[in-house]
């Protein structure tokens, strides 16, 4: 059945006739009937990956493309005059999801479909999802960000579980999301929830009564990303996740015959971060309770579950304190202290303990009961096993391997660029989409400057989509002729867009001076910070603050722009990545785990300026130096420089001239008319007195760097052969080879 007879029976009316609304709503069941007919019976064992995020995005296309009918629905849809662009903006983007983890665990379960695997997604349905970021007086405000409606890619289940806190109980329900593989089967996202949340209770923004956990339990995602400012109702929602998954792991291994004495053979978890964790000690209690004694408990869960580290940095790495934990979960305190005291007993060391000064260390009870800790790219996982985690590292070194994150090419290519993805498919064929190592033919065009021109081709037809997307969805008005130079990432200081800021600044004092550059250059910014992060909000004011003084200045204006797209999300990144000539990935080396942004600016040719960071290094590894911007400190200065607390940052200012000029702007009249005092005041102080994440040993040479990538960019064919380049080595990073990866080390499906 066409998608158009579909819709015929469904509404009684044929498609030229029917609301956009109603064809999304066509199209969506449409899809769903169609996913259905690819579910597999599965085999005997089965992932489950627990994640508290899943920044899925918008599904209709990316589902259209996975079952093969994109091109058709499209036709479709074309002769009667309608567009998909416009059936896609009716659909709302779920954002469950901070940022990096949340999207890779949706990368992940569309590479898990893809390659066919017995495995489904586990999480929580946020009615609410991450905040709406809304600007205000060049200020950030939050507020709610609902996405679930009547027609709904989620579907309602008959499975419901009773989750036990301390003093209350409450009843869940498990949603189901398809996850369609590319030419391939259909696994699940089961997204738990529980139908006393009561949205009613949200005031002004994002505020609501944090005590009352039956009506909050899934109302909002815990808006951070990497800071953990400990807060009880995390517990509960933690708790909430993993009894749920518990329970439902256990239902299926004894439907397919478990007798729980061989759980492995039925069960495998990878718990993303240390969120899910509590799921050890909840799987234990539930076989006990099933019968199986404490030390048979035990030697089953510890055959079962895998961690994923996703940072280094020490505050985000989740301790719980033991009073939160008797009052949301007093069930599992006794099992943890089980734990805890067989560790102890055989490793006196309390570096590696799994409750320590009140606190219980969620990614050690990790570690010890776990068959698996990965890190998400080489370096970061180095930097585990040598420093973060090295105690762990000596006593179970053949627990700790690397599984350097990938992204879905489906979504990030074929579906976000179809333009690209047309000239790649004609140079070399259709091979690519099913095995990314394929896209290394292309190297053998980069001789060949008519087809790198149509490379150029391509990138500046896509710049042009995003200018006609700004100016149509949020006012914005940029010039396409101009470099597009983007920084798109949660709002942290380790990230270091107030770098980036000061070199706006820097490149706003030259252009006063009549430097101008060869071309105007656009600077685009996009970042959600956390709601408390307070030096994060003040980076967020600073940038807009720039971005009206330069606006507004006629002498500057025709030869920088600075944007800060608003509520960056999934739905903007499919729009800006293709479009974007130079990424920035800028930061303090040793600091980001990954990256997965990078990753994708790569495969869609833009070059990237970067610190040997995270994944950059194997990205650079790849092109070399000549098709990568490599600056900045590397992780052994900036690791010694932590240890040996030499750092200071006030020296740099008074010993620099230039970045004094730069540093001093943000406290100016200039910026003071446009912007907060306080904000300001103390985003300057920070950086004078504190400048935690080491900008200031890296400015010049980030601003050297910059220069001559902006010097390059101007001989139009060498900087073609530089994203033919990056693209035809993007294949290492697809999702796909990731996953194989994790199953072949970890899972075995
Ligand atoms: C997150 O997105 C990441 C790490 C976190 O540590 C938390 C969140 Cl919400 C607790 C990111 C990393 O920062 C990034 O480098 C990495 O690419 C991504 O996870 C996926 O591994």
């Amino acid at each position: 059945m066409t998608a158009n007879e579909y819709i015929k029976i469904r509404f009684g009316r044929h498609m030229d006739q029917c609301t956009n609304e109603e064809i999304y709503v066509g199209l969506l069941e449409y899809v769903k009937d169609k996913a259905k007919s690819k579910e597999i019976a599965g085999g005997k064992k089965k992932l489950y990956y627990i994640s508290a995020e899943f920044l899925i995005g918008k599904l209709l296309s990316n589902n259209l493309i996975n079952l093969g009918i994109y091109d058709e629905v499209k036709a479709e849809l074309e002769a009667c005059g309608k567009s998909l662009a416009e059936i896609e903006e009716i659909e709302v983007e779920p954002s469950l999801g901070n940022g990096g983890l949340g999207r890779l665990a949706a990368c992940f379960l569309d590479s898990i479909a893809t390659l066919g695997l017995n495995g489904d997604g586990v999480g929580l349905a946020y009615h609410m999802g991450l905040f709406k970021q809304v600007f205000n007086n060049n200020l950030q405000n939050e507020e709610p960000n609902p996405w679930m409606s009547e027609h709904s890619w989620m579907t309602k289940t008959e499975r419901t579980y009773q989750v036990d806190f301390g003093g209350f109980n409450v009843t869940s329900r498990m949603y189901d999301i398809d996850v369609t593989g590319y030419d391939s089967v259909t696994t699940k996202l089961h997204l738990f929830d529980v139908d006393t949340v009561d949205e009613s209770i949200i005031k002004d923004g994002i505020n609501f009564d944090k005590s009352e956990f039956t009506k909050n339990l899934t109302l909002f995602l815990y808006p951070d990303d990497s800071d953990d400012n400990g807060r009880l109702l995390r517990v509960y929602q933690q708790y909430f996740m993993v009894s749920n998954a518990a329970q439902l792991i256990l239902d299926e291994a004894v439907e397919k015959g478990s007798n729980l004495y061989d759980l492995a053979d039925y069960a495998v978890i990878q718990i993303n971060d240390t969120h899910p964790s509590m799921v050890i000690p909840e799987l234990i209690r539930l076989l006990q309770i099933r019968g199986l004694t404490m030390d048979e408990a035990i030697d089953v869960v510890s055959k079962c579950t895998a961690y994923t580290n996703h940072t280094i940095l020490a505050e985000a790495l989740e301790k719980w304190p033991i009073h939160f934990m008797m009052k949301a979960v007093p069930q599992l305190m006794p099992i943890i202290r089980e734990l805890h005291n067989r560790i102890a007993k055989k490793v006196a060391d309390p570096d590696v303990a799994i409750i320590k000064d009140g606190l219980v260390h969620m990614a050690h009870m990790d570690i010890h009961y776990g068959i698996s800790i990965n890190g998400v790219a080489a370096l970061h996982t180095e930097i585990l096993k040598e420093t973060e985690l090295h105690k762990f590292y000596e006593l179970y070194p053949e627990k700790f391997n690397n599984k350097t994150n990938g992204i879905t090419f489906r979504r990030w290519l074929l579906y976000c660029n179809p333009e690209l993805s047309k000239l790649i498919e004609e140079l070399i064929g259709p091979g690519f989409k099913k095995d990314a190592t394929e896209l290394k033919k292309l190297e053998q065009y980069m001789n060949d400057d008519a087809v790198v021109q149509r490379f150029l081709d391509v990138k500046n037809t896509r710049k042009t989509v995003l200018k006609n997307y700004l100016a149509k969805t949020q006012g914005i008005e940029i010039d396409d002729n101009s470099v597009y130079d983007i920084q798109i990432k949660r709002l942290h200081e380790y990230k270091r867009q107030q770098m980036n800021a000061l070199y706006v600044i820097n490149k706003y004092f030259e252009i006063k001076e009549g430097k101008k550059p060869a071309r105007p250059i656009t600077v685009i910014f996009g970042a959600k910070a956390a709601p408390a992060y307070v030096i994060a909000k003040d980076i967020i004011h600073l940038i807009l603050c720039l971005s009206e003084i330069i606006a507004k200045d006629p002498e500057v204006s025709p030869y920088l722009k600075v944007v800060m797209v608003e509520n960056y999300n999934v739905t903007l990144a499919e729009k800006l990545i293709p479009a974007c000539d130079i990424h920035e990935q800028i930061s303090l080396a040793s600091k980001e785990a990954s990256g997965t942004s990078n990753m994708k600016f790569m495969l869609n040719g833009a070059v990237a300026i970067g610190t040997m960071d995270g994944a950059n290094v194997e990205m650079h590894e790849f092109v070399g130096d000549d098709n990568i911007y490599i600056f900045g400190e590397d992780s052994d200065t900036v690791i010694k420089r932590y240890a040996d607390a030499s750092y200071c940052s006030r020296e740099y200012y008074e010993k620099d001239a230039n970045l004094k000029k730069c540093v001093d702007f943000i406290v100016s009249d200039e910026l003071l008319a446009v912007g907060q005092k306080e904000n300001l005041e103390r985003l300057y102080n920070e950086l004078l007195n504190k400048d935690w994440f080491m900008t200031f040993p890296d400015f010049k040479d980030y601003c050297q760097t910059k220069e001559k990538a902006f010097a390059d960019y101007e001989d139009r064919l060498t900087w073609g052969r530089k994203m033919v380049k990056n693209i035809a080595n993007a294949g290492f990073f697809s999702s796909d080879r990731t996953i194989a990866q994790y199953n072949a080390d970890i899972w075995h499906l």
